[in-house]
């Protein structure tokens, strides 16, 4: 039995929904969607508002509608809308990477930011349904493209600051995006990234993209193409501060954004205009409890999903104080976080255990000499959180005071699904515990059969489901079915296995499909062999994931080298520079084997499992290997595994 933390008196005073609210509105969700959608759906403005609330099939073609006659403009719900209480209160708390630098953005200020650079693509030549690729650091001009996209209804796309010059590309062909908006440089933990430089590399092999927005962030140096590339400052400058929002239909693609599935090609994953916005504001308020005025912190990118609902729309939707910061956790000190709470009254603080867990290696005393009173309410969001990383942050950063929201959720989900709500529900460490309204998960074994009551499978999802729900894969319908919707008929499948205990709370455990999940960060098995096997030494790669202190997993490559070369450390380094340069940082492996031969069946398939379990130093139960070709493949590869821990 796990520890119950029951809903603190404090917590429950004010809270916004308590648990027989939960249960209530939880049962009218599911048995009356198109009652209970009808009614919140109102919580955004519409320019035309809906008549038909929810149309979902899960089934056959896949087709899922919500609101589908209303029309909006979400630029407008996050800014526009709000001028009249809120032109003067804070909507953006920029802290910079440097602790020196900062700025409070109000909702005026970013208002007309955002039809600057709305004005300004317009004449650049953006148009409806047109995409734009942002690749940006955490600077608040990364909240105006997004913004500014959504105005003038242009669908965006935001690479991760952090990806290589290939993988830019990559995702601004897969979509042909017409125009790119990024800096000269990115700034991070006091170090320089070179985006623009990447941005030059990733556009030789780019022929849609004809024009690149440029912000100075840093002053650095870097080339400007002529007729192609527009410094930020001299076009907005130019621009006109009033432009009038684009009537979208609630169905149009607000945003797509690539995330790592099984196969080796990012999924473009795309979003909608109404549906998208009022799950992220309603998840936004409920989940955190938000309430007028506060201070609200998610530590997330941009350039993940999070970033997206929980930074910018869901927040701002809900004419929210969103702070947004540039650096990271353990720069210029390891007390970073706290600083920061307490420099900017953080009441919220949304974080990942990745981060947790980093700092807790650090001791208590980073924590503990920051005041952190402001701190309400706390969130954790990315990967399963280890009721000890759980426990930590309860006890050392919310000084016991702050409840933890373990959010579960996707990319494709578009919000948080599986969570506590702070005033409704007790927690239990590690526990994403219940379900969100409208979600209905199920839990379902290999062979697709429904389990009941307390129980482990794979977690699947079934109708009526929610209005921020992904509507398909950019280009590729039928990807979308086969990806979600073909394993278990009629549901969706999350790729997450998970159990169910008796007083039904969900225990996400973790990816069942080749997903590894590398520091909340997303990564295909698939992506990291295909970077490997391209280089001129590397013969066969596989890779799995492993245990890993800090990162959750850490990236475990087997790699065979083609005839005639010699495993090396100097090798070994080459090949993680090489990764590293094909990918991202993110996806460096940490281990690397040298495999003279891997385990493969007959039929030449590579066997997985067995070098997942020899990677997790768990080789005691390899399970049945009857079927290998070659079993002494296995012993050989027992004898020089890398992790002993
Ligand atoms: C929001 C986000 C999605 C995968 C998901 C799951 C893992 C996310 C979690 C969690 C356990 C949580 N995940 N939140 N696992 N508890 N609270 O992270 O989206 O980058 O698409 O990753 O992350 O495995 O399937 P995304």
């Amino acid at each position: 039995m796990s520890e119950v933390y029951p809903v603190p008196a404090e917590t429950a005073k004010n809270a916004l929904i308590d648990n027989d609210k939960y249960n209530a509105w939880y049962e009218r969700s599911v048995k009356d969607p198109d009652g209970f959608w009808g009614e919140h759906g109102k919580r955004i403005d519409w320019i035309k508002p809906y008549t038909k609330v929810k149309n979902v099939s899960y089934s056959g073609d896949v087709s899922i509608k919500w609101f589908e006659d209303g029309t909006l403009n979400v630029s407008a719900n996050c800014l526009d809308r709000h001028l009249a209480k809120r032109r003067d209160q804070t909507a953006i708390i920029w802290e910079g990477d440097d602790p020196n630098e900062s700025a409070h953005i109000t909702y005026g200020d970013l208002h007309e930011r955002v039809c600057r650079l709305a004005n300004a693509m317009t004449d650049l030549g953006v148009k409806k349904g047109d995409r734009v690729t942002i690749y940006l650091p955490m600077i608040p001009e990364a909240a105006v493209a997004m913004l500014a996209c959504a105005r003038v209804g242009a669908v965006h796309s935001i690479v991760f600051g952090g990806f290589s010059p290939d993988a830019l590309a990559g995702r601004i062909q897969d979509c042909d995006s017409s125009l790119l908006i990024t800096a000269d440089e990115g700034l991070r933990g006091g170090r320089k990234v070179p985006l623009k430089v990447n941005a030059d590399k990733a556009l030789e092999t780019c022929w849609s993209c004809k024009s690149v927005i440029v912000v100075k962030r840093t002053g650095g140096d870097v080339h400007m193409v002529t007729g192609r590339d527009h410094w930020y400052h001299d076009i907005v400058a130019k621009a006109s501060p009033t432009h009038t929002p684009v009537e979208m239909s609630a169905e149009d693609p607000l945003f797509l954004l690539y995330t790592s599935g099984s196969t080796g090609k990012p999924k473009g994953v795309v979003h909608t205009t109404g549906g998208y916005l009022v799950y992220a504001s309603m998840t936004h308020q409920y989940v955190f409890d938000y309430h007028e005025g506060e201070v609200y912190w998610c530590t997330a990118d941009v350039g993940w999903v999070t970033g997206h609902s929980y930074i910018v729309y869901g927040p701002l939707a809900n004419g929210a104080i969103t702070l947004m910061f540039e650096g990271i956790p353990n720069y210029p000190t390891v007390s970073r976080f706290w600083d920061v709470v307490d420099k900017h009254k953080v009441n919220i603080f949304y974080t990942a255990p990745t981060a947790i867990r980093s700092l807790m290696r650090e001791g208590e005393e980073p924590v503990k000499k920051t005041s952190r009173k402001s701190l309400r309410l706390l969130g954790s969001v990315g990967e399963p959180i280890n009721p000890e990383a759980w426990t930590w942050y309860h006890r050392v950063v919310g000084d016991n005071r702050c409840p933890i929201v373990d959010t579960w959720w996707q990319t494709e989900t578009g919000g948080i699904l599986i969570t506590p709500l702070p005033g409704a529900t007790a927690l239990k460490p590690g526990s994403a515990t219940r379900p969100f309204f409208g979600v209905k998960p199920v839990m379902v074994d290999a062979e697709g059969k429904t389990l009941e009551g307390a129980t482990e499978g794979n977690l699947c999802l079934a109708e009526p489901g929610w209005p921020g729900q992904m509507r398909t894969l950019w280009g590729d319908h039928d990807r979308f079915i086969q990806s979600y919707f073909a394993t278990y008929k009629g549901m969706y499948f999350t790729g997450d296995g998970a159990r169910r205990d008796e007083d039904g709370y969900y225990w996400i455990t973790g990816r069942v499909d080749d997903v590894i999940n590398v520091s909340g960060h997303r990564m295909g098995t698939a992506e990291v062999e295909s970077a490997l096997v391209a280089h001129p030494k590397v013969a066969e790669a596989a890779v799995v994931g492993y245990p890993h202190d800090i990162k959750g997993q850490g990236i475990y490559a087997y790699v065979t080298l083609i005839q005639g070369e010699e495993p090396s450390e100097d090798l070994r380094k080459e090949l993680v520079n090489w990764v590293r340069k094909e990918i991202g940082p993110i996806a460096s492996p940490d281990l690397i084997q040298w495999s003279p031969g891997l385990p493969k069946t007959r039929s030449g398939k590579i066997m997985r499992r067995i070098l997942r379990k020899i990677a997790e130093n768990d080789f005691g139960s390899l399970g049945d290997t009857s079927t290998l070709a070659d079993p002494t493949v296995v012993d050989d590869l027992i004898d020089s595994r890398m992790n002993r821990g």
